[in-house]
């Protein structure tokens, strides 16, 4: 079963919006298979957005995701990974669909609120670099006749 990667970001933490925007995978019909809340070293930032290295705002994102704690999640579901980017929306939130997290709660790119992986070679790679397999729990939901045929 297809797996994702997603962070709350900071400021998703700060502005106490941890509940909402799990609800809407929750009410999805996605199933919740890891979670923890911590404090990122400069190091595991510096991995996770390896690919923006050489990018103008890498440093700034960096010194922005350790600064205060996160929340990573890993989440499971059939198409789990394009629609979770659908629910997150468009990376500047100025762009982004009212109705997605980042249409509904952010103005500033830079205040984006949620990271997801955004295809299915990074979620791997994503959920082995914040996950050990052990903080990993496989289980069914009891009502999934009710969310899937
Ligand atoms: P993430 O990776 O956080 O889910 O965001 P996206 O997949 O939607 O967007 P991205 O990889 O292009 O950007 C990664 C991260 O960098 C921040 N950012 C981005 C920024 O601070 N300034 C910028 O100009 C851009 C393009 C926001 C998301």
């Amino acid at each position: 079963m297809e797996r994702t990667f997603l962070m709350l970001k900071p400021d998703a933490i700060q502005r106490g919006l941890v509940g909402e925007i799990i609800k809407r995978f929750e009410t999805k019909g996605f199933t919740l298979v890891g979670l923890k809340l911590l404090s990122v070293s400069r190091e595991l930032a510096e991995k996770h957005y390896q690919v923006h290295r050489e990018r103008p705002f890498f440093q700034g994102l960096v010194e922005f995701i350790i600064s205060s704690p996160v929340v990573a999640m890993v989440w499971e579901g059939e198409g789990v990974i394009a629609s979770a980017r659908k629910i997150i929306g468009a990376t500047n939130p100025l762009n982004s669909e009212p109705g997605t997290i980042r249409g509904d709660y952010g103005i500033n790119v830079g205040r984006n609120l949620i990271h997801g992986s955004d295809a299915p070679e990074t979620a791997l790679g994503e959920i082995a670099l914040w996950f050990k397999p052990e903080e990993l729990s496989s289980w069914e939901l009891t009502n999934k006749p009710w969310i899937i045929e």
